[in-house]
């Protein structure tokens, strides 16, 4: 498979179908910010997918997808709502349409100290109920002992309507060819952040975003009886006030 994009480190598919719990620390603080809500009361389940047919065939309908190509050369994108009820937003200074050299139009931040800092992150924020979410990391260049590329993984944590949250490690590839990443919940999606993976010379490796897709209600899938099910046990659990 020399040459060939293996952008995470699990096998293409569902890879995660389990509720989880973060509570603590910046993600609960920001899920917090967004939502302006109380106390998570159950877990979102969801399920996360490394190639858009999987995702596609788990949404199982026409998903909303912003390629950006319709954007200028250097548009603002900060705040920007680029598809209804979704905007981007970063530490860095700046975020902007870049136009690479194939002609690929996607959002870039720059400028500021975040990247020198190893502590550049990108983030969306969701305002409508979507329950589907997938995007493009563009220029995530990693190849073994070129301290020039990432030197590790970068982390994408997910933010849901019930103040619950996932993590993900995305490890980028030797071509910088985009790294897909998809998430499919049955709670609404309220944001997102990806922090860049560490380069090896210092500070973080430079990504963009691209083809960011949302949709609102997927059609049950195989997948989803599982969620069901550990909806149907969230439930209980709160029944008996666990
Ligand atoms: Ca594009």
């Amino acid at each position: 498979m020399h040459g060939t994009a293996l952008p995470l480190r699990r096998s293409a598919g569902v890879r995660t179908l389990h509720p989880r719990r973060d509570l603590g620390g910046a993600a609960t603080a920001l899920a917090s910010a967004l939502l302006g809500a109380a106390a998570p009361v159950g877990a979102a389940g969801f399920a996360s997918f490394d190639t858009l047919a999987t995702w596609e065939a788990a949404v199982g309908e026409p998903a909303l997808v912003q390629t950006f190509q319709g954007f200028s050369d250097g548009a603002q994108m900060n705040g920007v709502e680029f598809l209804p009820g979704v905007s981007a937003g970063t530490n860095m200074d700046q975020l902007r349409v870049f136009v690479n050299s194939s002609g690929a139009r996607f959002v870039f931040g720059y400028g500021g100290t975040a990247r020198e800092a190893g502590l550049a992150e990108y983030t969306l924020a969701l305002t409508q109920p979507y329950r589907a979410l997938a995007l493009d990391i563009t220029s995530f260049e990693a190849l073994p002992g070129e301290p020039s590329t990432a030197a590790g993984p970068g982390q994408m944590t997910v933010f849901f309507a019930d103040s619950t949250s996932a993590n993900f490690s995305i490890s980028g590839n030797p071509t910088g060819e985009p790294v897909f990443f998809g998430v499919v919940a049955d709670a609404p999606i309220v944001g997102l952040r990806w922090i860049e993976a560490l380069e090896g010379n210092g500070g973080s490796e430079e990504t963009g975003l691209d083809n960011m897709r949302v949709s609102a209600v997927p059609e049950p899938a195989t997948w989803a009886l599982g969620l069901l099910g550990l909806a149907t046990l969230g439930l209980r659990r709160r029944r008996l006030g666990g």
